[in-house]
């Protein structure tokens, strides 16, 4: 081995040693670019973590409602998502639902701005929002695989201005073995 094919592993073996802890515990991304520009990260760390990321799109002034539907979006046609997670059946037909903030586990799973607040866009049009929720999980019932996320118009239709599917991250094999 020549002395540039060893610094080539040493830097190979650096950004190994750097990136993984970094990405490790990101398990699912959903990357919105039809009206909005953003992305919305899932982390596992004992408990679901999920932060969006906005940088256009967005109205200054308006408070957008966002969920994770029941199923993928097919065609970029948002209204393929279905309705909103909600494995618990808190939503119940013909019933007015309503979510508590002080009760998040009587709201849907899926309805993360009932549970937590909608995107509130800053002066710039930028949201950087992040949550801490004990209900979502990976797989199953409650979990984020095969879902999608809606960001709505806070408008009386709850018109879907926009959608993304949730990719589950395969390359970080540990985080995912360690919670299966
Ligand atoms: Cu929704």
């Amino acid at each position: 081995m020549n002395s540039s094919m060893k610094s080539l592993f040493l830097v190979i073996l650096l950004l190994n040693i750097l990136l993984v802890p970094i990405g490790a515990n990101v398990i699912g991304i959903a990357e919105f670019t039809k009206h909005i520009k953003g992305v919305a990260k899932f982390i596992f760390d004992g408990e679901m973590k999920i932060i969006v990321n906005v940088k256009d799109g967005l109205d200054v002034g308006l408070v957008y409602p966002f969920h994770i539907h029941e199923f993928p979006v097919r065609n970029h046609n948002c209204s393929t998502a279905g309705g909103h997670l909600d494995p618990t059946n808190a939503a119940v037909e013909g019933k007015l639902y309503m979510c508590d903030p002080n009760q998040p586990k009587k709201c849907e799973v899926g309805d993360l701005s009932g549970k937590y607040g909608g995107l509130i866009p800053n002066i710039k049009g930028h949201v950087h929002k992040q949550i801490n929720d004990p209900f979502v999980k990976i797989f199953g019932s409650f979990g984020i695989r095969g879902r999608s996320i809606v960001i709505h118009k806070p408008d009386l239709n709850k018109t879907r201005l926009d959608c993304a599917n949730i990719k589950i991250v395969h390359n970080h094999k540990r985080s995912l073995t360690r919670l299966i």
